[in-house]
């Protein structure tokens, strides 16, 4: 029996469910490097380093363990640019007796695996991600008859599964959770430990130089490259998390503060999300500190709910409401993509900082991401399609399977309460209480309206009003429309003529030669790149 194993660039993980019976005397992994997967969106320039790099070590480690291994490269002469294209031409160099792969991340690339025992007349076996802590199938067992899917729920019972933070049915601490221990606002001059950075060997370089010589127009800088691209080096970046991080990752895992991205944060999100790394061994990891006494319980748990609970949960989420999910648009959202998430210009500081963290890393952290840039999008009304493909783009951990819930559901609220109860909504107050931007900002947080006021500040009043119909009757909401409610109508007035004055001010043009076009649909659109280069 010969076997041809494709290994997809975001599952490089030792033990993948696509590696496990392999024969080393009789069949091949094949990986390629494929424009399709490359250009779909126009990925973040270190992301595409970090994929194709990180492929070409994996490929270069399964070698050295004396398995056959078919890469192709980019630039390769006679590249199909594609996945399926690519089989076919393996299936033509090694004749397999069968396929086997491990399901895909998303689901786009999931309906092509589901073509191709047709097209090739062989048995394809799509085997389930055993890198994952809940099976689609437990998924959707507990997703079963439930009207909304509520994280919390899900992640307790992810605990008791899992029997991470347990004694016995009862979690640790005599708490499930301690998220409200973990709202601290960094103090002035605290230090916060140096990133550990990988630099780029010569594998690395060798990418970097076709990535910049091939996606010129992709966002992104290039230089300062350091996310780690082979297993060794995303378990030395997981224990300098574990070592100089985690300990207090929870007091001050919503803290923002300028010119300083990573504070507490793990950056172990692009490695995890490759295989690199796998969940149930950062989570033992975590809870290993807590048990020998070098982390404290609240940042163990903060930590184990985002992995165990949060990922699992949006992974889960995914799988059981595509294709459909995304269609949906609760909230009418209908405006155009800002130019400034491109290009950080704007006067707002919070937004360019975070653009700015996002330009030069690949990177910004959940609060950043939730509560400056989506909670912009939301307030300002954009179009669900156009965040989520921002979000695709910029982050070097961005696959769908993770982006789209995250950016869908919970920032935007265009699920319509499937994965959130109320949107996550906020004024300029909470931005200026967990970070120090608003110091550095033209605009006035503590005005509430005017040509100087906190855009935030009328947009969240203003999103309060457009959507009344809708959110009204949400009893989580019942309080700021009360508020609304005692407010004078002239005051009313000037809270919506401030939103319309503001959010016609924004320019929706593409600014900036060489970049990233602000508007368009997903895939077939963009898909614009030709493949003779
Ligand atoms: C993200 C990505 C990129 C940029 N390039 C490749 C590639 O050339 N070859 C490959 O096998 N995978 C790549 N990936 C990851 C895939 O897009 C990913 O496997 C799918 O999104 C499914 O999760
Ligand atoms: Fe952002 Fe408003 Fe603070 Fe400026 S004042 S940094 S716009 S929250």
């Amino acid at each position: 029996m010969r076997t041809l194993r494709l290994v997809l660039g975001d599952q490089l993980h030792p033990r993948l469910a696509t590696l496990t019976d392999l024969d080393p005397g009789a069949d091949t992994v094949l990986m390629v490097e494929v424009l399709e997967e490359a250009t779909y969106v126009r990925h973040h320039k270190q992301k595409l380093v970090l994929v194709f790099s990180a492929m070409r070590h994996f490929a270069a480690e399964l070698r050295g363990r004396g398995i056959a291994v078919d890469y192709v490269a980019l630039e390769d002469p006679g590249n199909a640019g594609s996945f399926t294209g690519e089989l076919a031409r393996a299936v033509a160099r090694r004749r397999p007796d069968r396929i086997v792969v491990t399901e895909a991340g998303e689901w786009r690339v999931e309906a092509m695996m589901r073509t191709w025992e047709e097209r090739f007349g062989l048995p394809v076996e799509i085997r389930d991600d055993t890198r994952f802590l809940c099976p689609r199938p437990v998924f959707a067992r507990w997703a079963e008859g439930r009207e909304t899917l509520r994280m919390e729920t899900f992640y307790r019972a992810m605990r008791r599964r899992t029997g991470f933070l347990m004694e016995g049915r009862e979690p640790v601490g005599g708490r499930w959770n301690f998220d409200h221990d973990n709202r601290r606002r960094l103090p002035p001059g605290h230090a916060v430990p140096e990133r550990r950075r990988f630099p780029p060997d010569a594998v690395t370089r060798g990418v970097m130089d076709l990535v910049a010589r091939r996606f010129p127009g992709h966002f992104g800088d290039l230089d300062g490259f350091g996310w780690p691209v082979t297993r060794t080096e995303a378990l030395a970046a997981l224990r300098h998390f574990l070592d100089e991080c985690l300990p207090e990752f929870g007091d001050y895992q919503d803290a923002m503060r300028a010119s300083t991205p990573f504070l507490y944060h793990g950056l172990i999100a692009p490695a995890l999300n490759l295989g690199l790394l796998d969940a149930e061994e950062v989570c033992r990891a975590a809870e290993g500190r807590w048990r020998e006494g070098t982390a404290p319980l609240n940042a163990a748990e903060g930590f184990i709910r985002q992995i165990l609970g949060w990922r699992e949960y949006v992974r889960g989420l995914y799988w059981a409401r595509m294709p459909d999910y995304p269609e949906t648009n609760a909230l009418n959202a209908t405006r155009d993509l800002p130019w400034f998430y491109w290009s950080g210009e704007t006067a707002m500081a919070c937004l360019a900082e975070c653009v700015r963290d996002t330009k030069a890393h690949a990177h910004a952290h959940h609060i950043q991401r939730l509560m400056v840039l989506g909670n912009f999008a939301l307030l300002a009304g954009l179009a669900p399609r156009q965040v989520e493909e921002w979000f695709l783009v910029v982050y070097a951990d961005a696959y769908e399977w993770v982006e789209l819930p995250n950016v869908h559901g919970m920032a935007l609220w265009a699920d319509g309460g499937l994965l959130g109860s109320k949107p996550y909504a906020s004024s300029g107050a909470y931005i200026d209480r967990m970070s120090d931007y608003c110091r550095g900002c033209a605009y006035d947080v503590k005005k509430k309206g005017g040509e100087t006021a906190c855009p935030f500040n009328y947009l969240y009043w203003n999103f309060l009003i457009a959507n009344g119909d809708r959110l009204r009757g949400n009893q989580r909401l019942a309080m700021p429309y009360r508020t609304l409610d005692t407010m004078p109508p002239a005051r009313r007035d000037a809270i919506v003529a401030d939103a319309a004055r503001f959010l016609d001010s924004l320019d929706t043009s593409e600014g900036q030669p060489g970049g990233q076009r602000a508007v368009g649909a997903r895939a077939p659109d963009l898909f614009l790149v030709d493949p003779a280069g």
